[in-house]
């Protein structure tokens, strides 16, 4: 039997299932660092990495970008006979990818999956003809679900935002969309669904009521949440922060802004992070950034792994390259427990210009491997103890004594003044924070040393 799926057509001759072959592999189409039964700390590495594939990406974008048309030429649109069969043929063409490349996981959109139809009502059975196709190609590889949603951005009637729309017209249409899209998820026994408000927010306070907007938005995030626990869905809802792009400002701006949302609205129990690395840069912080501040609350969950480009100050949804982030994002990661209902899902997109079909198996191995490689680091961070125990001792005097009374919520401001008092200035304070020895430290990880 062979090890990938494939339909009545191969939408990727040529290209086998992708093999881990060792560091010394100049194979392009091989993995050089993922090698996913590995047991990295106590894990396999497809366990601590739970990779998925973006539907919407890779099999959806066509390379199309604001000054020019499409580039990439997908088999499955050629011969088209009618909008559902080619969404039949491209689900056996990423059923046939998600295999080949070995990732266990995937994420879409409702209208990535199904074509909108004439009516509300076309559109959901659309969708649900196509779900009945994906749980049985679900269950006939073994690939799973990661989270589902619904594209309530592109179609022009979300112009001015889908659940904060200025009419409310608008938002029952949302409604019908967010509705399907959480039945089409938990038919696929989805393990989480995805809110990403790409026109949640507004392009000029001149003619927004921000106020009123917000408040929409949480009541209908309530109402999702209240009709998918009445359906039975266990599983976790997430947000994916971004500041901007499409609008000016984006309500989700990141993932300190959506906690304390969450927390306004009564909303935290069921809500997590989908942190996107590409839009912590575009908020003005750093990938890790949002992993450990969402940690720290205790509303990690998931990962849009991927990367932007630091010249750029836009989404460019490049593939995660880098091992230095890798691994930072890693080592928070597994501080936070590592991936329960969640996973590394890379919402990137090759170029306008990989027009190979090998590309998109060469992007994702890329990440793959960079992620492979980031977890390795990470372990190493770990075992060696070096970096933890820094941070360890540098709040040990909370360990005991007045600290501890401090943390313990044991002292009045009165008692703590009196013990500074009491101490003096001395050289209280000025120790080091060692931040150059730490970087070289983790360089030194990198390598392997
Ligand atoms: C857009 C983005 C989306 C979400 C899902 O920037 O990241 O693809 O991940 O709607
Ligand atoms: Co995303």
């Amino acid at each position: 039997m062979a090890d990938y799926f494939t339909g009545a057509k191969e939408y990727f001759p040529g290209i086998q299932k992708i093999k881990y072959e060792g560091a010394k592999s100049k194979n392009p189409l091989a993995f050089r660092y993922y090698d996913a039964d590995k047991v990295i700390g106590g894990k396999k590495m497809k366990d601590h990495l739970r990779f998925a594939i973006a539907y919407w990406h890779s099999f959806c974008a066509d390379g199309a970008d604001p000054f020019g048309p499409g580039t990439h030429i997908f088999p499955w649109n050629v011969d088209a006979k009618s909008p559902m069969h080619t969404a039949e043929g491209k689900m056996e063409a990423a059923f046939e990818f998600f295999t080949k490349i070995g990732a266990e996981y995937y994420a879409f959109h409702d209208r990535d999956m199904a074509p909108e139809g004439g009516s509300p009502a076309e559109s959901e059975k659309n969708l649900m003809t196509l779900v009945t196709k994906a749980k049985k190609l679900q269950e006939e590889t073994g690939v799973k679900l990661l989270w589902g949603t619904a594209n309530v951005f592109s179609n022009p009637r979300f112009m001015n935002g889908a659940a904060t729309n200025p009419e409310f017209g608008v938002i029952a249409l949302a409604a019908t969309q967010v509705k399907a899209a959480i039945d089409a998820t938990i038919e696929l026994g989805g393990q989480g669904y995805t809110f990403w408000g790409g026109r949640e927010g507004y392009m000029s306070l001149l003619n927004t009521d921000l106020k009123k907007e917000k408040e929409n938005l949480a009541r209908f995030l309530t109402m999702a949440r209240d009709y998918a626990r009445k359906q039975g869905f266990k599983g976790v809802f997430y947000i994916e922060p971004k500041p901007m792009e499409p609008t000016k400002h984006q309500y989700d701006f990141d993932t300190e802004t959506v906690i304390g949302f969450l927390r306004q609205w009564g909303l935290d129990k069921d809500f997590r992070m989908n942190i996107e690395a590409n839009h912590a840069e575009l908020a003005g912080h750093d990938f890790v950034h949002e992993l450990e501040t969402a940690a720290a609350a205790g509303f990690f969950g998931s990962v849009d792994a991927n990367r932007g480009d630091w010249v750029n100050g836009w989404d460019t949804d490049q593939f995660p390259i880098s091992y230095y982030e890798t691994a930072l994002a890693m080592y928070a990661i597994i501080k936070a427990g590592g991936f329960t209902t969640g996973g590394l899902n890379f919402d990137a997109k090759i170029r306008r210009n990989s027009v190979d079909p090998s590309d998109l198996f060469v992007a994702h191995i890329g990440g793959m491997d960079a992620f492979a490689v980031g977890l390795q680091i990470a372990q190493r961070i770990i075992d060696d103890g070096v970096i933890p125990g820094f941070v360890k001792d540098r709040y040990a005097s909370f360990g005991s004594g007045d600290g501890a009374k401090f943390s313990k919520g044991e002292l009045s401001l009165e008692q703590l003044a009196k013990i500074g008092t009491d101490a003096g200035y001395g050289k209280t304070g000025l120790t080091s924070g060692k931040q150059e020895y730490l970087e070289n430290v983790l360089n030194g990880y990198l390598l392997g040393l």
